[in-house]
């Protein structure tokens, strides 16, 4: 019995097999937890879909960007140039699969193994127990019949800063940019959005989202994924340093899959297919 967390899958569903097949992944006796971002500029977006649907207990997946703006563009009837969902939205299924993808959490947090896993980060404010408590003010109102009205207000960067003040769609959006696009911040916590290269490479003011002194979670392993430029280790990083555990290793971008064993931190990788 071992838990696995794997980074960003994005449609890379030949990898995830591959990768399942290295670890001998017993769907009776494993678990799988994945960091978001199983779909979307891969290949094969609602095979994995289908395939992580059908785990059912045996995985945890927290939304990241690109599930949200799945359900977005299902919702909109638009989707950018490079987006890689229409197979999904002319599946049979689709409906099923998007109602599942809908009602995904934003964070989870296991005590016995002491891990939480989110798709980008978190403000510094926040503790654990705030974390979770505004992950799920997103996750109600994703499970709610106000998901469409959500899924409306979900685009754009503002508000950037977190305060406890903020207050209906602000209040939303900025909760879920955390969670879901946060890569460098400034000292009091603000997001910034432009820069998307790996830790190391960005202007004077901004820091990695976990590199913060005062964050309250930085006594909390955290897993995530999002940030494909941020290897496992270089120069300015070394793997489970603060606390946190990267695990999107660039797939699509013809890097590796790469999955996390939790009980003893040991990391298993494929390398990319090319597409
Ligand atoms: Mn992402």
């Amino acid at each position: 019995m071992a838990t696995y967390a794997i980074g960003d899958i994005q449609g890379c569903f030949d990898e995830l097999k591959s990768l399942l097949e290295l670890i001998s992944f017993s769907i009776e006796k494993d678990q799988l937890w994945f960091a978001g971002d199983i779909v979307n500029r891969g290949p094969k977006s609602l095979e994995t879909l289908r395939f992580i649907k059908s785990l059912g207990h045996s995985a945890i997946t927290v939304l990241g960007n690109h599930d949200i703006h799945l359900l977005a563009s299902a919702q909109s009837n638009k989707s950018h140039r490079k987006d890689t969902f229409g197979e999904i939205f002319s599946a049979p299924d689709r409906l099923e699969l998007l109602d599942w993808l809908r009602k995904l959490p934003l964070f989870h947090h296991d005590t016995t193994l002491n891990f939480s896993m989110l798709h980008a980060g978190v403000a510094p404010q926040w503790d654990l127990q705030k974390t979770q408590l505004l992950a799920n003010e997103v996750e109600r109102i994703l499970r709610s019949n106000r998901y469409s009205e959500y899924l409306a207000q979900i685009y754009g960067n503002e508000p950037t800063c977190w305060t406890d003040e903020l207050m209906g769609w602000d209040r939303l959006r900025c909760i879920t940019n955390y969670f879901t696009r946060l890569r460098f911040c400034d000292e009091s916590g603000r997001m910034n959005f432009s820069e998307k290269g790996p830790p190391g490479t960005q202007p004077e003011g901004l820091v990695p989202w976990y590199q913060l002194q005062d964050r309250r979670t930085k006594n909390q392993k955290i897993i995530f994924g999002h940030w494909s430029t941020h290897k496992l280790a270089d120069n300015d990083f070394l793997f489970g340093q603060n606390n946190v555990f990267p695990l999107d290793t660039g797939c699509l971008w013809g890097g590796e899959l790469t999955a996390l064993r939790l009980e003893d931190e040991k990391i298993f990788q494929v390398p990319a297919i090319n597409h």
